[in-house]
């Protein structure tokens, strides 16, 4: 064996190994992760009274904290690259090795009032807690399991019962994460990693529901105080019968508390959109999150220091809450209980950021604008409007479509320097001026006062002539093609998302954007997409107005996710510069493309770029 596992020849190994025993060859079909999320229509956003703290807190914590934790990506020596929390998967640990390591786990620097102290410096308002992951090992002291923290473990300590001291004492939220269907280490839970017991049957989840799930959500809704958040997971084929009596005991026990919509079979208070999603367009549910990581695993793995910067967390904040959602960002305590530095560090320094400027993220109402800009974006509150700068732009110069209300005034938040504009029209510029010789925010923010909140109606992507824009795949009209959703793990449990156009019909298909062109004049064009062997060498024209151009796409070979995930594999994004369109109007305009020499199903188009050409 390798010294290092690939999740591919884990998984590869997991299935076969899942293939081997009859009860999971027949009945037990592996999943893909993004199928076991459970995502649906939910009836009952937006109805419940909490969604008003949820909405205007914008910002909480995540905690990935198990037995796991303690492994820290290793086993017998060896590591396993993904996500953390998964090892016991990854590793094929059996059963009775890995419920034996819990006396290992020795939490012996966990402070939990130092922990809430951290989210608190970082902005966040809301923690959540894994409470019970999908190895089935309570953090909290349970009745109906020995596989607990108090029972299995030396240390014997109610963790969750002392963060709920700690989130009371400091005036923080609390949140459980409760792993209601998948619990690997229960004869009769979902994707239970052993043999099942003679006889077993799917029905027989009922057995693991009544005896563990309900009983353990009881004890986690009745003897911690006020919990205001219950966060599911991975629900994915398990019975909306279930879902609906979680739903009746949260609002039986803590009817306060809120409840997000991996709770599965349709139910809950709000969406929590796929991991580590964060849209670039507003999407359609009414109240949602995105969740996300500090660095590229949940819970702690020694080799993972792809840390975020603390100005990528408060841009990936800004994005969300611009979208009119709510973000949560997660930590990976190592199994002592402590984080590791780079956490620390990265949540204090983008902690400073938030809390300057919590006016512009706290309470906010998200952007006019459906979607975002490559220099930033934008937060609103009532009759204000504020400008995240996350990439200053060359001349110092922003420029915006109608607001349909005039501007009073502009100031920097920080310091409340004035900044000058001019609004003339339907165009808004701000001048920012040079960013040389000031001492700057992460994010400068620019707060613009409105005579009365903004009215904008137009939502075509905005070609501004000083910055680059993205012509959005989910963004176009469509005549014989199609747009479809995809989703991929770069690293195991590391997903990434996007959207393109495919299927192309024929020569008489086309995908069309508008655009609001702001300034006329020649942009450098490059397009991004992925393209099958059998559509290798199509050719398509673009055209806006008068102008066009023509170019011929490569195969674009297939990136590693399919090691990671069941089903087909997929191809990898290029990104290919074009070359110079001249957009000789402005005003509201379209840009589309066509093939004119069709392969197979053409493209897989994600996005269209234009940058100013000077
Ligand atoms: O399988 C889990 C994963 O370990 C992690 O807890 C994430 C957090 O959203 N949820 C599941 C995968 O989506």
């Amino acid at each position: 064996m390798n010294k290092y596992h690939t999740p591919f020849t884990v998984c590869a190994a997991v299935v076969s190994l899942l293939l081997s025993f009859p009860a999971f060859a027949s009945a037990e079909k592996e999943k893909g992760m993004d199928e076991m999320w459970g995502e649906e229509k939910l009836s009952t956003t937006g109805q419940h009274p909490g969604l008003k703290w949820f909405e205007d807190d914008k910002y909480a914590m995540f905690i990935h904290w198990g037995l796991y934790s303690e492994m820290g990506g290793v086993w017998k020596g060896e590591t396993y690259y993904g996500i953390g929390e998964w090892i016991m998967h990854m590793a094929e640990i059996p059963v009775d090795e890995y419920k034996a390591y819990a006396k290992n786990f020795n939490p012996d620097k966990f402070d939990a009032t130092e922990l809430v102290k951290l989210a608190k410096a970082a902005g966040m308002k809301t923690i959540v807690i894994t409470a019970k992951h999908h190895e089935g090992f309570a953090m909290f002291d349970s009745e109906v399991s020995d596989f607990t923290v108090t029972k299995a473990t030396p240390s014997k300590r109610d963790l969750m019962k002392e963060l709920a001291d700690a989130c009371e004492a400091e005036g923080m939220r609390l949140g459980f994460y409760y792993s209601q269907n998948q619990d690997w280490t229960e004869p009769y839970g979902g994707n239970y990693k052993g043999r099942r017991p003679q006889g077993y049957t799917p029905a027989d989840f009922n057995i693991y529901f009544q005896e563990k799930v309900v009983p353990q959500v009881t004890e986690l809704l009745t003897n911690y105080g006020p919990i205001s958040i219950i966060w599911f997971d991975t629900p994915g084929g398990m019975d909306r019968k279930y879902s609906a009596k979680l739903m009746e005991l949260v609002q039986k026990y803590q009817p306060d508390c809120l409840v997000n919509s991996r709770i599965g079979g349709g139910y809950g208070d709000y969406v929590s959109l796929g991991d580590m999603h964060i849209p670039a367009i507003r999407p359609k549910a009414d109240v949602w999150e995105t969740v996300d990581t500090t660095n590229n695993s949940w819970s702690y793995a020694w080799y993972d220091q792809n840390w975020k910067s603390p100005k990528t967390i408060c841009e990936r904040l800004v994005r969300v809450a611009a979208r009119g959602g709510s973000y949560m960002l997660n930590v990976g305590p190592k199994g002592d209980g402590s984080l590791p530095e780079n956490a620390v560090e990265t949540l204090e320094k983008s902690g400073e950021w938030v809390q300057s400027h919590g006016e512009a993220i706290y309470g906010t109402s998200g952007s006019p604008f459906d979607q975002g800009f490559s220099w930033g974006d934008l937060t609103s509150k009532g009759n204000d409007l504020y400008l995240h700068v996350f990439d200053w732009p060359a001349d110092g110069q922003l420029r915006l479509a109608d607001l349909g209300v005039k501007v009073t005034a502009a100031e920097f938040l920080h310091d409340s320097a004035a900044v000058g504009f001019t609004q003339d029209g339907s165009i808004l510029e701000v001048n920012l001026g040079s960013q040389v010789g000031r001492d700057w925010p992460l994010i400068p923010v620019v707060k613009l006062k409105l005579y009365a909140p903004a009215q904008v109606t137009e939502q075509a992507t905005q070609i501004d002539g000083l910055t680059p824009a993205t012509l959005l795949a989910k963004m176009a009209s469509l005549k014989g093609c199609k747009v479809r959703e995809r989703r991929w793990m770069e690293k195991f449990g590391e997903w990434k998302h996007d959207y393109f156009v495919q299927d192309w019909k024929s020569e008489n298909a086309k995908a069309t954007w508008d655009i609001n062109v702001l300034d006329a004049g020649e942009y450098l064009v490059s397009i991004e997409y992925s393209c099958e062997n059998e559509a290798a060498g199509s050719e398509w024209t673009l055209t806006c107005g008068d102008e066009s151009m023509t170019f011929v796409t490569y195969e674009s070979g297939f990136d590693p996710s399919k090691s990671f995930q069941p089903g087909p594999p997929r191809e990898r994004n290029f990104k290919v510069d074009l070359g110079v369109l001249e957009i000789p109007e402005g005003g509201l305009q379209q840009l589309e493309i066509t093939p004119r020499n069709l392969k197979g199903k053409g493209i897989g188009l994600v996005s269209i770029r234009l940058e100013p050409y000077r």
